[in-house]
């Protein structure tokens, strides 16, 4: 018999105990219980002791294996690896930016007596000393408007299965009231139908903040900037209806150089 089995007043009290169904004699039960509380413990010092001792040889092979492996580890790809799993790859085949693009679609939902807006939001982030998002607003509205000021923003989802609905409200990952949303981009105004805007804007493409796949939206509206004295106003500017929106997505360099271009062309 294997030593985990040698305990003989134990097993003498097995034999001493008869199992009744007459619940009548509880003392037999309780010695039961006794039994079996002591096996419990037998067996969990056993366990333990093996797992103490499984635990110490994988303390000694970490010693005598892993940490020469580290020592001769080449250090520096071990650097490039941990850098390209928080950064996507795009930053390095764009000498230090990384590109987005949303191309601008009419709201699904769109009520008949609304204009169609289309174009594209461009996003470059740059990664040298200090990192700086610029973005372009190029965008054309049908019918064709003057000095039509429209609201502008990030909202949360980057879901359009209803139309721009779907999109949730103002992507506000710190919990603060509007204009003070990350995506809040303010009001663009409208010459001759076309809306043209290059700027700074304080969001980013990386990390757990980055506004890649959610929804830039387009709103028929101002936004009264917080000032409209009402609840909508620390909410969403109360800029109205949505009229179109899309999805931001990593992007080339191509239409954003395309797009600075153009506009030198225009200027
Ligand atoms: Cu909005
Ligand atoms: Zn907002």
């Amino acid at each position: 018999m294997s030593p985990l089995f040698t305990a003989p007043n134990v097993v003498q009290t097995v034999n001493t105990i008869t199992p009744r169904h007459d619940t009548q004699d509880t003392a037999s039960n309780t010695d039961l219980y006794q039994l079996l509380f002591y096996w419990e413990e037998v067996l969990l010092d056993r366990y333990k002791m093996a797992a103490y001792s499984f635990l110490n040889g994988y303390k000694l092979a970490v010693l005598l294996i892993a940490v020469p492996c580290f020592v001769y580890e080449d250090f520096s790809q071990i650097r490039g690896f941990a850098v390209a799993s928080f950064l996507p790859p795009e930053i390095k085949q764009f000498k230090g930016n990384l590109y987005a693009r949303c191309k601008m679609k009419s709201n699904t939902k769109l009520a008949k007596d609304l204009p169609r807006i289309s174009g594209q939001v461009l996003f470059k982030e740059t990664f040298e000393k200090r990192s700086e998002l610029q973005m372009i607003v190029d965008l054309k509205s049908n019918p064709s408007e003057n000095d039509q000021q429209r609201a502008i923003h990030i909202h949360q989802f980057g879901d359009l299965s209803n139309g721009c609905d779907s999109t949730g409200g103002h992507y506000n990952p710190l919990g603060v009231n509007h204009p003070n949303h990350p995506g809040d981009f303010g009001n663009f105004v409208s010459h001759n139908g076309t809306i043209w805007a290059q700027r700074n804007e304080k969001v980013t493409l990386t990390g757990g903040l980055s506004v890649l796949g959610r929804a830039v939206v387009v709103h028929e509206g101002e936004d009264d900037l917080g000032q409209g004295g009402d609840a909508g106003s620390l909410l969403h500017g109360n800029a109205g209806r949505r009229l179109a929106c899309c999805i931001i997505g990593i992007s080339s360099d191509k239409m954003w150089k395309a797009a600075i271009q153009k506009q030198k062309r225009r200027t």
